[in-house]
C-alpha cells in the first residue's frame, strides 16, 4: 500500500461542517486502496460512543482516491481515525502517524472540537439558484445617446483597447425584457465607476457612476427594475489598484512623500517614474494602475466605506472582486464583516483563477469564479486535449478542493471579458459549444453566461471578446437562444442542478455524473468526441426522461451515446 499517498488534516477542505449537528469527513488515499473506515466518537465519552462506518469514494484524479462520510455529531465536536485496507496490508491512521496496531482510545487520534454554524461557509439560496448574465456595458446596449462619449467606434466594427461603443445603463434597463426572456436571475456589471478606459478598471472616483453610464439615479432605476423582476445585480469592486488619474495618486505625483498619500501606495522611492519599470506597485506592470496599500487603516476605510455605500444607496446585491487574490486576507475579513452586517444574504465572489481554497473558509468569500473548470471544459470540449477519464480526473480535483458549500457559492463560467469566446475557441462548433454549456448547466455552481454567447457571438483575446452585442434578430443565432433558454429553464425547474449532491461516474470514454435533491435523481452525460461512444458499465441503467427534448430513454449497456452530443436526464421510477 502507499502509504505516502495517505493524507488527512482536520478543518479546511477535509473535515468541514455540514449543519449544526453534522460535519464531513473526507481522506485522500493510493488508488489501490479498497477501503477506508472511520473510527469515531465523543473524546469526553469514548467508550460509550466509539463507533465505525464505511467511508465512500467521492472520486479519483490521475493520483488519488478521495473518500468522504457525514458524521453526526449531537455533541458537535468529533474525535476519529481512520482504518485504511490496502491490497496486503491494513492500517490504523492516526493524527501522530500510522501504525499497524488497532486504534485503541481517543488521545492520538484527529479533533473537530466544536461544530459552530457561525464559523461555517453558507451560501444565500439565491445565489445557489443564481443563472448569471455578465455584462460589460460600454458594449450591450446604448440607450442613451446623450451621454456617449466623442469618437464613437461604429457599433458593429471590431474593439481595439482604446475604443468606446456607447453602451449605458440605461441600455441595460431597456433590455430587461429580453433578459428576463432568456431566464437570468442575477447580473453581474464590470465595472461603472468614473475612470478614462473603456473597460472602467483604472478607478477615478469610486463613488460616482461613470458619465458616459449614467448617474446614481439610473443605477437606482436599473437595480429597482431589476429586483422587480426577480434580477440580483452584482458590481465589480476593483480595490487592488486604483487608475493613475485618482486624486489619490495625482497628489502623490504631484507632491511626492510630501503627499497625504504617499502611504495609500507602496513606492520605493521619489519621485515616482515609470520606466523602464514603474518604481511602485502596481497590477502586473501596468503603471497606469497602482496597487493600494490596502493594509493602511485609512486606505481600508476608504474602500470598505464604498462596498457598503453602494449597498446602502443603490441596493446592489454583492460584489466581484478583481484581482481578489494580490489583496491581503485581512482586508477581505473585514470585508465580508462590513457588508454582510448590512445584506446578511449578499453574495460576495473572488476573482481567482488558482486554488481558492484559503478564501473559502468562510470568513471571506463565498465563491470564486471557477477558472479550473472553464479550463477543463476548454480542453476536454473545446479542444479535445484531454480525454473523458482526464477531464473526470480534473472536475474531481476541482470538486475536492474546496468544501461542498463553496463548490455550491462559485461562480462557473465558459468565458468572459478576459478570455476568448467559448465557440470561438470551438473553432465555431456549434454542436461542441452547446454541450459545454450543458455541462456548466448541470454542474455545482452558478453558471454565468458572458453577454452574447447566447446568440452565438465569437470572438478571440481581449480586446476582440468585447464586441458591440448583436441586436439584430437576424444575425442571432436563434438555435443557440434556444437552447441557452432550455437550460436555463433547466436549471432552474430542478433544485439538484444548483443545490443537489454531485456523484462523478466513470462509465468508459463519457463523461458522467449524477445529481440528487429530495428524492429525485438525474444523469448527465457527454461525449464530445468524434466517434459514438458506448456506455461501459452498470451504475446507471433505468429509464429516464430527457430534460431538454422531452424524449424517454432507456439507459442500459448497451446504450450508444452519439458523437458531440450530451444529455441531461431525469430518472423514472416506471418507464
Ligand atoms: C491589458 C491588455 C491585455 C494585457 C494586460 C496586461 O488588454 O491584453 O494582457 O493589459 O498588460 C483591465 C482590462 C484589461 C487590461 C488590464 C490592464 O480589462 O483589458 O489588459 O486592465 O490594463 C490576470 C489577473 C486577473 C486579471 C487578468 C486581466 O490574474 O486578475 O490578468 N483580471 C482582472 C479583470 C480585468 C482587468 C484587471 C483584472 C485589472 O477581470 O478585466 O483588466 O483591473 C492567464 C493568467 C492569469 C491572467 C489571465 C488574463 O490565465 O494565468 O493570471 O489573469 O491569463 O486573462
Ligand atoms: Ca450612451
Amino acid at each position: 500500500m502507499l502509504i505516502q499517498a495517505i493524507h488527512h488534516l482536520p478543518k479546511n477542505n477535509y473535515a468541514f461542517i455540514v449543519n449544526d449537528k453534522e460535519v464531513e469527513i473526507r481522506i485522500q488515499t493510493g488508488p489501490e486502496v479498497k477501503k477506508v473506515e472511520i473510527i469515531y466518537g465523543d473524546k469526553y465519552d469514548w467508550d460509550s460512543t466509539v463507533s465505525q462506518l464505511d467511508m465512500t469514494v467521492l472520486g479519483r484524479d490521475e493520483l488519488f482516491t478521495y473518500w468522504y462520510c457525514r458524521l453526526y455529531c449531537p455533541a458537535k465536536r468529533i474525535t476519529y481515525g481512520f482504518k485504511v485496507y490496502g491490497p496486503d496490508q491494513v492500517i490504523w491512521v492516526k493524527e501522530t502517524g500510522y501504525t499497524s496496531e488497532p486504534i485503541e482510545g481517543h488521545r492520538e487520534l484527529f479533533d473537530f472540537p466544536w461544530v459552530h454554524v457561525s464559523d461555517a461557509l453558507t451560501i444565500s439560496d439565491w445565489v445557489r439558484d443564481a443563472v448569471f448574465y455578465q455584462i460589460f456595458p460600454d458594449r450591450f446596449a446604448n440607450g442613451d445617446t446623450s451621454n456617449d462619449p466623442t469618437n464613437l467606434t461604429p457599433w458593429d466594427s471590431p474593439p481595439t483597447p482604446t475604443s468606446f461603443y456607447g453602451g449605458d445603463l440605461q441600455g441595460i434597463i431597456d433590455k430587461l425584457d429580453y433578459l428576463s426572456e432568456l431566464g437570468i436571475n442575477a447580473i453581474y456589471l464590470t465595472p461603472i465607476f468614473t475612470a478614462p478606459s473603456n473597460h472602467k478598471y483604472d478607478t477615478v472616483d469610486y463613488k460616482t457612476i461613470d458619465p458616459h453610464f449614467g448617474d446614481l439615479s439610473t443605477l437606482k432605476k436599473l437595480v429597482n427594475a431589476c429586483h422587480n423582476r426577480g434580477i440580483k445585480v452584482i458590481l465589480d469592486a476593483v480595490f487592488n489598484h486604483i487608475g493613475w488619474y485618482s486624486p489619490q495618486f495625482q497628489d502623490v505625483l504631484k507632491h511626492g512623500n510630501q503627499s497625504k498619500f504617499a502611504d495609500w501606495f507602496n513606492i520605493s522611492d521619489f519621485p515616482l517614474r515609470t520606466h523602464p519599470n514603474p518604481n511602485y506597485e502596481c497590477f502586473g506592470f501596468v503603471a497606469s494602475m497602482p496597487k493600494l496599500n490596502t493594509t493602511n487603516p485609512e486606505v481600508k476605510e476608504f474602500l470598505l466605506d464604498i462596498a457598503e455605500y453602494w449597498i446602502k444607496e443603490a441596493n446592489i446585491d454583492g460584489w466581484r472582486l478583481d484581482v481578489a487574490n494580490e489583496i491581503d486576507h485581512q482586508f477581505w475579513r473585514d470585508f465580508r464583516r462590513r457588508v454582510k452586517a448590512i445584506k446578511p444574504d449578499a453574495y460576495i465572489v473572488g476573482e481567482i483563477m488558482f486554488f481558492a481554497g484559503p478564501w473559502l473558509q468562510g470568513d471571506q468569500f463565498d465563491g470564486v469564479m471557477n477558472y479550473r473548470l472553464t479550463e477543463a471544459l476548454i480542453d476536454y470540449v473545446a479542444e479535445g486535449k484531454i480525454d473523458s477519464k482526464e477531464f473526470t480526473h480534473q472536475l474531481n480535483k476541482v470538486l475536492f478542493y474546496y468544501q461542498r458549500s463553496a463548490m455550491l457559492g462559485n461562480l462557473n463560467l465558459l468565458d468572459s471579458h478576459d478570455t476568448p469566446r467559448f465557440l470561438t475557441r470551438c473553432k465555431g462548433n456549434k454542436k461542441l459549444f452547446k454541450l459545454a454549456a450543458m455541462l456548466m448547466f448541470s454542474l455545482p455552481g452558478a453558471p454565468c453566461i458572458y453577454y452574447g454567447d447566447e446568440i452565438g457571438m465569437e470572438g478571440g483575446h481581449d480586446p476582440d471578446c468585447r464586441r458591440g452585442m448583436i441586436w439584430n434578430k437576424a444575425k442571432q443565432d436563434g438555435e443557440l437562444l434556444d437552447w441557452y433558454r432550455r437550460l436555463i429553464a433547466v436549471r432552474r425547474n430542478h433544485p439538484a442542478f444548483s443545490r443537489g449532491d454531485i456523484e462523478v461516474l466513470n462509465l468508459g470514454n463519457l463523461a458522467a455524473w449524477k445529481r440528487w435533491w429530495q428524492g429525485e435523481e438525474y444523469l448527465v452525460l457527454a461525449n464530445p468526441s468524434l466517434e459514438e461512444v458506448k456506455i461501459d458499465g452498470n451504475q446507471c441503467e433505468g429509464y429516464y426522461i430527457d430534460l431538454l427534448k422531452g424524449d424517454k430513454v432507456k439507459i442500459d449497456k448497451y446504450f450508444l451515446l452519439q458523437s458531440q452530443m450530451g444529455l441531461i436526464l431525469k430518472k423514472l421510477e416506471t418507464y
